[in-house]
């Protein structure tokens, strides 16, 4: 890998102040971010907020993405982007009317936009995806809504003839209760990155039918080269399965202990794949609690388990939201980078 390092850098912040968008902004340097207060036109380019309900005091910071210098904007029908030319944060945003008519149809639309864009932007290979689902548990047509959004999903990267089974991109999808829009984020890349599987679970492309007919299209982390002798971790959204199955119904306690051992699974497995150290304890997560009454249950256990004074107990973001299972209560994704190189 040494060879040739991806430039230039792409560097995750979880940024605590709006001018340092604006700093970036100014740099070239602004790629996009998630934000999680209420949904409004874009303080800045690429950084619309996702309206959950927030359960913690710094839930108001949100997760970008810098690159650059020289990141230009563009578009393409329903999808915007930011991009340096080696690497791409973007945005599609459905109408609540199309997200209010059902999830299969719109899903495959709004990839197959994506990728449309990525190959016009020259940044084909996709990294991680944000999904945020209106109504995600919701029965419509005999389909629960996120099963209509697999179906929609794994079938426009059919289409695009993209993996959409082993070599899936990371993601999470989360449901909300804010104005109605069906909304994707992406950060994508010149290269592709390293998928990671988690021994535990089985992986969720192949999951059985009982889930869906057709089985969600992420694996469980990426390892991505962002510069040279820098790898990120990009762990996706995190919940209480083993197998296939969600396990510990109703309990909240045992589903953030499970959850936990999935994410130092995953965590195993990228030690696996590169040369990397990764630990809980220093990654950013943002902690998704299904019922707000649950939300000092799950920082309780998630503080023991990686200590109160860490990075990750200081960082965690808590947001109240559907999760993708009816039977999930809680969801935790994390990222981080370290020195190492892929294995
Ligand atoms: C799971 O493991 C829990 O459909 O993109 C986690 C991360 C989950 C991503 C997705 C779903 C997705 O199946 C749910």
């Amino acid at each position: 890998m040494s060879g040739s390092p991806p430039h230039p850098a792409l560097r995750a912040l979880r940024i605590t102040n709006p001018a340092q968008v604006a700093a970036l902004l100014r740099e070239g340097r602004w790629l996009g971010g998630v934000g999680y207060q209420a949904p409004q036109a874009d303080a800045a380019p690429m950084t619309t907020g996702v309206g959950f309900r927030r359960l913690s005091a710094n839930a108001d910071e949100l997760d970008g993405w810098a690159a650059g210098p020289g990141i230009r904007h563009d578009e393409l029908g329903p999808v915007r982007w930011h991009t340096d030319g080696q690497w791409l944060f973007g945005a599609y945003d459905s109408t609540p009317e199309q997200a209010e008519a059902g999830l299969a149809e719109l899903a495959q639309q709004a990839y197959t936009g994506i990728f449309g864009a990525l190959e016009a932007a020259g940044t084909p290979h996709l990294v991680r995806l944000w999904n945020y689902l209106p109504a995600i548990n919701r029965e419509q047509s005999g389909l629960e809504r996120y099963r209509q959004f697999n179906l929609g999903r794994q079938q426009a990267f059919l289409d695009a003839r993209r993996d959409a089974f082993a070599g899936a991109p990371a993601a999470c999808a989360l449901g909300t209760h804010d104005d109605g829009v069906f909304r994707v984020r992406f950060l994508a890349g010149r290269t592709p990155p390293r998928p990671l599987e988690n021994p535990r679970q089985v992986p969720a492309w192949r999951y059985p039918s009982e889930f869906g007919p057709r089985t969600p299209t992420f694996s469980r982390a990426v390892l991505l080269p962002v510069c040279a002798g820098q790898l990120t971790l990009l762990i996706s959204g995190t919940a209480s399965i083993v197998g296939s199955a969600s396990v510990h119904p109703g309990d909240v306690k045992a589903q953030t202990e499970e959850t936990l051992r999935n994410l130092e699974a995953v965590i195993g497995a990228a030690h696996e794949r590169g040369s990397a150290r990764f630990e809980l304890p220093s990654m950013t997560c943002t902690i998704y609690v299904r019922h707000a009454t649950d939300v000092e249950e799950v920082r309780r256990r998630f503080e023991a388990a990686v200590g109160a004074d860490s990075h990750a107990a200081h960082q965690a973001i808590y947001l109240q939201a559907d999760i993708c299972r009816g039977d999930l209560l809680v969801e935790i994704e994390a990222h981080a980078t370290a020195p190492g190189e892929l294995a």
